[in-house]
């Protein structure tokens, strides 16, 4: 199976951000509407087209704009991995078809020798003079365990390649978890864990406001059996709910005339449970997901004159989603040289618009609920012939538009300046994957190469609609989601790593992906060929790293989404660390420079064309005991 497990930090930075860490991912991207809060692209597919789970809970952003990835409600230092699964692979946690991001928590495990672990590390970024302290302390004894974790980060402005100051880009995060876990026989446990987060002042400079206040509550349950012999291994069932709340605020843009209040709450409740089962060589995983959310979105419009008359809508007129769903993924072991892994899920979702005259306005007597059904099968095949590994495989799934899509009025689409509206009659869209992968490895190096092609059928897309008028002045018109009858999506990844010396590293990544609709027509946000390469040197308690990484010009462009021809950039990073012991705990102080060279650019996916940050100092110092 193509599943990713890496410590959360890069070859560049041992202190990085979730979305740093998920960038060094060859299969990840990001639209960027500031310095926060990137919106993870997988495989190319917004976050429309990938579950995005923390533990494998569902949580919704409570943003119309997409200000609030679930990616920024975590923290680098309450988890403990990032499992990115490509394609109907991923369908365990529910329907996809661009695969499953899972934000794995840290956990202690029971009856560690050392008892009390912990981690403090804190740093400074000079460009937007970032400052952050990360803390984590864990107790292990026989029959209790405890986790916690703390974060602060503030950032001021930061500035570009020609050392502009890009207006609107400061942040300040507080991030906060606890774990109990407590074992209630030789092969059973109780869990209770929490996610606390704040984000404050958040500034959006692609966005024409800024975020005044985001906050998220993420709480579960769980009780895990272990089984000694049998068929059934595990079972792990969790109950889970979490609620956050969003207030964007744009009185501090002078250029807007009009104000409006654009609050948005997003409440999801939800259970999963997980069985594993074992026979011979044959192992299954089998999970069952339940939830339901509850998204809202208001807009309040103010005039100039504030006594006047304002205006009232509804941007998500309270729309329930619940689903539930069985998942399988199976593996059959059937030689030392040979794996076949299949799987499959069967899902119900069901929408219901509770202010459904909003909905009525551009579809009238549109329904106000809506059920749909969600079948995903897939199946792979892995060869493992001495040195090599190849894989091939398919996939089929659907997904059900997403609350923005489906019932979503008047959201504005700063990119391409429309006003979106949501269309409840959508036709699922529907993927038919394939994919393959070879490899070889030996102790000094590995190559690897792989590839995967989506046919999607409806689609689901803006077009310009010919009725309606634009209610924000800013907007040029309205366009409606409909879906294309297809679109094509094709992504390939190589990577490759050498031992050049015995403490001399090296490592690449080409990445190249394109993507046409029913009419050859390019669809937008599609990286154009992009490489990282890096080296690592190690020498005794030093380490030196240097890595450089682009994109080539992006000429597959789609005009018609708002895009424009981006150049080619290139960036030049690089960071020293040095270990030692003080006192009893073990230290890692790191510097580095990223952009080296101040260069100025932008990416394919930045919106707006913003700039990135141009060259930018940082330190961090890191202690473990
Ligand atoms: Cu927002």
């Amino acid at each position: 199976m193509a599943k990713v497990k890496r410590k959360i930090e890069t070859e560049m930075k041992m202190a990085v951000s979730v979305d740093e860490f998920l960038a060094s991912s060859d299969n990840i991207s990001f639209i960027k509407r500031g310095a926060y809060a990137w919106e993870p692209l997988l495989n190319n597919m917004s976050t429309e087209r990938s579950t995005i789970t923390i533990d494998g809970m569902h949580v919704f952003g409570a943003c119309t704009d997409k200000m609030d990835p679930i990616t920024s409600y975590v923290e680098s230092n309450n988890l403990s991995t990032i499992d990115i699964t490509s394609g109907q692979e991923g369908n365990m946690h529910g329907a996809t078809v661009a695969g499953s991001i899972d934000l794995k928590r840290r956990s202690t495990p029971f009856g560690l020798d050392k008892k009390w672990n912990g981690t403090y590390q804190t740093g400074f970024e000079t460009n937007n003079k970032q400052f952050f302290n990360l803390g984590n302390l864990s107790f292990s004894s026989n029959r209790f365990v405890a986790d916690g974790s703390i974060a602060f980060r503030k950032a001021g402005n930061y500035f570009d390649g020609n050392n502009d100051m890009v207006n609107h880009s400061q942040f300040n995060k507080f991030n906060t978890s606890f774990g109990l876990a407590y074992k209630t026989g030789e092969l059973s446990s109780l869990r209770v864990d929490a996610i606390y987060d704040k984000a404050k002042d958040v500034g959006f400079p692609a966005l024409p406001m800024d975020l005044w206040l985001s906050r998220a509550i993420i709480t579960s349950a769980s009780y895990k059996q272990l089984f000694e012999d049998g068929l059934l291994r595990a079972w792990d069932s969790k109950v889970y709910f979490n609620a956050v709340e969003h207030y964007m605020d744009d009185t501090k843009r002078p250029e807007n005339l009009v104000h409006m209040d654009m609050p948005g709450w997003s409440n999801t409740y939800g259970l999963v449970s997980k069985a594993n089962l074992k026979h011979g060589n044959y192992s299954s995983e089998i999970q069952l997901n339940v939830y339901d959310n509850l998204s809202i979105a208001e807009m309040t419009m103010y005039p100039q004159d504030r006594s006047k008359k304002t205006m009232f809508a509804y941007s998500w007129p309270w729309v329930n989603t619940r689903f539930a769903g069985l998942s399988t993924n199976n593996s059959w072991h059937i030689s030392g040289m040979s794996q076949l892994n299949f799987g499959g899920s069967l899902g119900w979702n069901y929408n219901r618009s509770k202010y459904v005259e909003f909905n009525w306005i551009f579809h009238p007597g549109t329904p106000q609920e809506k059920n749909r059904i969600l079948p995903s099968l897939h199946a792979s095949y892995q060869l493992h012939i001495n040195q090599f590994d190849f894989s091939v495989g398919t996939g089929y799934g659907h997904r059900a538009p997403s609350v923005s899509e489906g019932y979503g009025y008047y959201i504005y689409n700063s990119f391409d300046r429309y006003d979106y509206i949501g269309n409840p009659d959508l036709k699922n869209e529907v993927s038919y994957e394939t994919n393959a992968s070879a490899g070889y490895k030996n102790e000094r190096m590995g190559i690897e190469a792989k590839v995967n092609y989506f046919h999607i059928e409806s689609y689901i897309v803006g077009r310009i609609l010919s009725l309606g008028s634009p209610m924000n002045y800013q907007s040029v018109g309205v366009k409606g989601y409909t879906s294309l009858s297809q679109a094509k999506l094709f992504n390939m990844a190589l990577n490759a790593n050498y031992d050049i010396l015995k403490h001399l590293h090296w490592k690449g990544m080409l990445a190249y992906a394109r993507a046409t609709d029913y009419k050859g027509g390019n669809l937008p946000f599609i990286r154009p060929l992009s490489y990282q390469t890096s080296l690592h040197f190690m020498h005794r308690q030093f380490g030196i790293r240097t890595s450089v990484n682009g994109d080539l010009a992006q000429e597959n462009y789609s005009p018609e989404y708002g895009e424009d021809l981006t150049p080619s950039y290139m960036v030049w990073n690089m960071s020293a660390d040095y270990t030692f012991s003080f006192r009893n705990y073990k230290t890692v102080l790191q510097a580095g420079v990223e952009n080296l060279f101040n260069e100025q650019y932008s990416t394919y996916a930045d919106w707006g064309n913003i700039p990135r940050m141009g060259r930018n100092v940082f330190t961090s110092l890191k202690f473990s005991f």
